[in-house]
């Protein structure tokens, strides 16, 4: 190998090791962005900075958390699905900047938000559980959809993606989780209103989750800054029964949700064994969007300037061999 030859096989190399620190960079320190959003995309709506989609109470059901042996087991996989209206938009001071509905003033129509991801329980305890995300992300996602007609519907579950794509993102592997059952009695599944599931009944608890996901397309007609290497933070207080948002019959895949069948007769509490059940439960998150935080690019660059340097003492030795 001529010197000439090996100082373009050093050069691609160093940059594949220096890319690597950089990506080890982005996830562990970020800084929370405000971006340009126009609410509406084409619409009359002028476009303004904002930092967060506030999503309302929403849906999120565990597939199959429980087994057919009636355990919660740590280290197997199960899949999340969720779904939310997410009608207020807040700048960097947690101020409205857009609503969206029919009253005047408010942009026409809805946003929403769906998502699949896959967890696992990471520690079990007698009425308290932990989880991470830290497992195979394949075919995991977060979507946000407008729609200049609201008819998203938490009840039926229908109505959560028939709108305009505007952002799509994967889940990555360092998401956390927990949630603590604080009384076992069977109470109301549903007490937002009127009882829509006389039939189920529900455990008391709390919970909570981070999860972070890696922006993979964005729609400019919304976003008109380019959000390209962001990563959106879903955070996420989770309650059980539910007091704010009617418990949804299925998720927006078709996945059944409320049912006796998938629940067994007290959510959160299958208890007794046959087939594995579901756990579903009142998701009333917010997501924001951060970027690399500058220190860490630039510990990024001194990387490459060492990696470069290391390069360099290489073609030395090379030459005076
Ligand atoms: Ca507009
Ligand atoms: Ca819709
Ligand atoms: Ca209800």
């Amino acid at each position: 190998m001529s010197n000439r030859d090996r100082m373009k096989f050093l050069k691609p190399l160093g940059l594949l090791v220096a890319g690597l620190v950089l990506s080890q960079g982005v996830s562990s320190a970020r800084a929370s962005i405000v971006f340009t959003f126009d609410p509406d995309g084409g619409g009359g709506f002028a476009p303004a900075g904002v930092t967060t989609f506030d999503q309302q109470p929403g849906n999120a059901l565990a597939v199959g958390v429980i087994n057919a042996q009636g355990q919660l087991v740590t280290g197997t996989p199960f899949t999340l699905l969720y779904q939310a209206t997410s009608n207020v938009v807040l700048n960097t001071t947690g101020q409205t900047v857009f609503s969206y509905g029919s009253s005047a003033g408010f942009v026409p129509g809805e946003l929403t938000v769906v998502a699949k991801f896959f967890e696992v329980a990471t520690g079990t305890g007698l009425s308290s559980a932990s989880f991470s995300t830290d497992t195979s992300q394949v075919g995991s996602f977060f979507r946000i959809y407008y729609d200049p007609v609201s008819n998203a519907n938490n009840l039926a579950g229908t109505g959560f993606t028939d709108g305009t794509l505007i952002y799509e993102g994967t889940v990555l592997r360092d998401g956390t989780g927990d949630f603590n059952i604080s009384n076992t009695t069977p109470v109301n599944l549903d007490q937002n209103g009127g009882n829509n599931y006389p039939a189920l009944k529900a455990v008391t608890g709390t919970g909570g989750s981070l999860v972070n996901v890696q922006t993979t397309f964005f729609n400019p007609n919304f976003f008109l800054t380019d959000i390209s290497n962001s990563v959106l933070t879903f955070d996420s207080q989770n309650n059980i029964p539910f007091r704010h948002v009617d418990p949804s019959v299925k998720m927006f895949d078709g996945t059944p949700a409320a049912t006796t069948g998938s629940l067994g007769s007290t959510d959160g509490n299958p208890g007794a064994t046959g087939s594995p059940k579901n756990f579903l439960f009142a998701a009333d998150a917010s997501s924001s969007l951060s970027v690399p935080e500058p220190n860490t690019v630039a510990g990024a660059l001194t990387g490459l300037a060492i990696l470069a340097g290391f390069g360099w003492k290489r073609r030395n030795k090379a030459v005076s061999a």
